[in-house]
């Protein structure tokens, strides 16, 4: 057990003893600088640059050194390119680039090793934020493709950046063949034996997915306190798994229901991690996904042990195109960076608020925010803190703002030291509409607790209304010199459906029924994303007391969503992982999620449950029965990132607890992904690395569908009896030795929440002598 244990930590970015595509030759060859001018003496011969029509740059030779001198970025990032010579790269051989770089200008580019000619295909690559400070640059790299002619290439154009002119120098280019041992790769350890790590509870379903099979035949599940085993079964459904290159077996011990802490093993293989049975499996990863949105807050001070911090964003943001500057605080940061947005945002408040319909005692009003203990359940405290922050966000014209944010997002520091303007972006379309449909949720949500907020928001929602009916036509583009923009979203008939679908919900009111009979296209009427989101229409309709379930709304309300079940159920039918999506693009653990619900969402309106499995099983794939044997949330679970795209975590050097990353992505869309990902099966691409932002950033809108996925899987809540955290029904000395077990880190806890007897949410130490005093007494 203790080697595999050591196997397991390898989740880690190392030098490749084990690099596969292993260099051809037995030592490498000889140390030639493939760059044929590489220090620039007596000019910057061999160099070249591509300048697109709508950019503008020229290369000289100055002290030594070459400049770039680039006057205008053009529109896309390769606009403007430095390349380097001609040079051959030998494939199975690995080669070391290194480069001094500095610019006038702090700005971003990307470097990479690109193929010369043909598809242009980049066999290595680097993101690079430039300084006036001289910066070595090294980047090791393994040529796993065909032998073939390649360039350095800078590739130093728009990279959503509005810059002045500026100088780039760059001096001292090596491009060698080195020993593989050097080469960096990203090697995890696959788990042979993949579970849910945080476990299942006693009445689901339980299929383990095992890969590495050889001879094996059965598998068991061990009792991981008496080592028992206590349940054997044999290994079904061999299936070939193309998209994560693996053959697949499946074992179900869902016959095993008593709550404990188990582990599966199978012949050889390496046992699986330790997972439970309880009802409460999910508690605390549900618990700590809604925080993870109070740690994302702005514009006041969070408290936290490590990740609080003094409120920032404070200052009034500049109107864009205007003099006007007007107080747009509060709201939470979008994601890795602290740019607030309002369309992302409506998805994220969205989902908390239909989480909290699902399945209201589930949320508890103690997970650790400012307002825990008022009680209200802190799900709908801290949905409504982002939603007084887009009431900021109306014009009076009752058209909504886009987005604020500043100009260029800042280095890896704390939200509170980025001090810099924030602008914000003109209203758009999509953002008004969004914001009528959550104000009008609003309403309906917040009417029982605080009338008066719930009619302000009402208002809201009908001056957001008037506007979008006042302006069919308005399509938004982002202004060109507004730098840092996202989300833009041209299309917004499936955001006024959705505005339409609840504006009826809220008043009953036909003329809004009639508004949504004018929304003809189906496109319209799908989607749970950001920039997609016809589902929560038709998820307004489909919940909706008194909804006439013979109407033609009703009726293609349901139709569009049971389209989807059916996709998904036949997916699930053919995946390795049971997904129910068979293509990973970014943000993939979202349309997981996302599909979970609608699975869900099949069962409460069918009773058939088949689809509540179906639904669990996508959030088995979330929590770690996955290709990559990983629990995809920060802090849960047995392996889980460490490293994600997220400023606050690299500024103090740990991941931030409780929230869902991107995950998986084939299209290798940033230059860490491409530097580690290169051969990896398509299921399989992530790195837990933190300049993957295209597989391991993290954002509000990622983590509020696990919250609606957990409320709608999850069971009722029911309190848990103080102090039994083995969960057997009783208070007992037993209790007492699984936390001191606990807390010295040799098992785990059945009943995590039964352990905070100090209500401080968290346990520790000061719980296990309340625990021994009390026993005593
Ligand atoms: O989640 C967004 C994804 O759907 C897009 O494909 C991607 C590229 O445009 O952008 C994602 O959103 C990012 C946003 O643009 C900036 N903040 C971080 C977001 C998550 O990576
Ligand atoms: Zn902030």
């Amino acid at each position: 057990m203790k080697n595999q244990f050591m196997k397991r930590c390898g989740a880690v970015l190392c030098s490749a003893a084990m690099f596969s595509g292993a260099c051809s030759m037995p030592v490498y060859a000889e140390t030639v600088n493939l760059i044929t001018n590489s220090t620039f003496d007596s000019g910057i011969d061999g160099w070249g640059i591509y300048t697109k029509s709508d950019a503008s740059a020229s290369v000289s030779h100055e002290n030594g050194m070459l400049g770039l001198t680039v006057s205008a970025l053009g529109s896309v990032n390769y606009a403007v390119q430095l390349s380097s010579n001609s040079v051959t790269l030998s494939q199975g051989c690995c080669y070391q680039l290194t480069f001094d770089i500095s610019s006038t200008q702090e700005r971003y580019i990307d470097a990479l090793i690109q193929q010369d000619g043909g598809s242009y295909q980049a066999y290595a690559a680097q993101g690079i934020t430039l300084s006036d400070e001289v910066q070595t640059i090294s980047l090791t790299f393994a040529m796993e493709k065909e032998t073939a002619d390649a360039k350095l290439v800078l590739n130093c154009g728009n990279h959503s950046e509005v810059l002045p002119e500026h100088t780039i120098y760059i001096d001292n280019v090596v491009l060698q063949e080195v020993d593989e041992s050097q080469v960096e790769t990203y090697d995890p350890y696959e788990p042979p034996i993949t579970i849910n790590q945080l476990g299942y509870k006693p009445d689901a379903e339980k299929v383990a997915v095992f890969r590495g099979i050889t001879t094996e035949t059965e598998f068991s599940v061990v009792d991981a306190e008496t080592e028992e085993i206590l349940y054997t079964d044999v290994l079904y459904g061999e299936r070939e798994n193309t998209s994560a290159d693996e053959i697949n077996f499946y074992g179900d011990f869902s016959a095993v229901t008593e709550p404990g802490r188990y582990y599966i093993t199978c012949g050889e293989l390496d046992a699986s991690y330790t997972f439970e049975i309880s009802e409460h499996v999910y508690d605390s990863v549900l618990d700590d996904a809604v925080r993870m949105l109070y740690l994302q807050r702005c514009g006041c001070e969070v408290e936290d042990e490590i990740f609080g911090h003094a409120a920032c964003h404070t200052g009034l943001a500049s109107v864009y195109g205007t003099s006007e500057q007007i107080d747009v605080s509060g709201g939470w940061h979008d994601a890795g960076d602290y740019g607030r947005y309002v369309v992302p945002a409506a998805k994220a408040v969205a989902d908390l608020l239909l989480a909290y319909e699902a399945n209201p005692s589930i949320h508890s009003d103690s997970i650790g925010i400012s307002e825990s203990g008022n009680g209200i359940p802190d799900i709908l405290d801290e949905a409504r803190y982002e939603i007084e922050w887009m009431l900021k966000m109306q014009a009076e014209s009752g058209g909504v703002y886009h987005q604020v944010n500043s100009e260029n997002n800042p280095g890896t520091i704390m939200p509170e030291k980025e001090t810099a303007q924030q602008l914000l972006a003109p209203v758009s379309t999509a953002a008004t509409a969004d914001f009528c449909a959550i104000m009008a949720m609003a309403y309906e949500y917040y009417y029982g607790m605080d009338a008066e907020f719930a009619e302000t928001c009402f208002s809201a929602a009908e001056d957001a209304w008037e506007f979008l009916q006042a302006h069919p036509d308005l399509i938004f583009e982002d202004p060109e010199d507004l730098s840092n923009v996202g989300y833009s979203d041209s299309r917004d008939g499936d955001e006024r459906y959705w505005a339409a679908c609840q504006m009826y919900r809220a008043t009953g009111d036909t003329a809004y029924l009639n508004a949504i009979d004018s929304i003809t296209g189906t496109y319209y009427k799908d989607g749970l994303e950001w920039h997609m989101v016809g589902h929560y229409g038709n998820i307004a309709l489909l919940t909706m007391d008194g909804i006439d379930t013979e109407s033609a709304e009703y009726a293609k309300a349901k139709e569009m969503l049971f389209n989807w079940v059916n996709v998904y159920t036949e997916n699930i039918a053919e995946t390795g992982y049971e997904t129910a999506i068979t293509a990973y693009t970014w943000g993939s653990n979202m349309t997981i999620a996302n599909a979970g619900i609608v699975l869900s969402l099949a069962y409460e309106l069918t009773g058939d449950e088949s689809y509540m499995t179906a639904a669990e099983q996508q959030l088995h794939y979330l929590l770690g029965r996955n290709p990559n044997g990983i629990c995809y949330v920060t802090g849960h679970g047995t392996v889980s990132p460490q490293n994600p795209h997220h400023r606050p975590s690299i500024a103090k050097g740990q991941a931030s607890p409780g929230m869902l990353v991107g995950g998986v992505n084939s299209d290798l869309a940033d230059p860490s992904a491409q530097k580690y990902l290169a051969d990896t099966a398509p299921a399989k691409c992530y790195v837990d690395d933190e300049g993957s932002y295209s597989t391991n950033e993290i954002t509000i809108y990622w983590n509020s569908p696990l919250v609606f996925l957990i409320s709608m899987t999850e069971d009722e809540r029911e309190e848990p009896l103080k102090g039994d955290v083995n969960a057997d029904g009783t208070f007992s000395l037993a209790d007492a030795v699984m936390l001191q077990k606990w807390l010295l880190k040799a098992g785990g806890l059945t009943d995590r929440a039964a352990g905070d007897l100090n209500e401080d949410h968290s346990v520790n130490v000061f719980d296990l002598s309340l625990m021994k005093e009390m026993l005593l007494t």
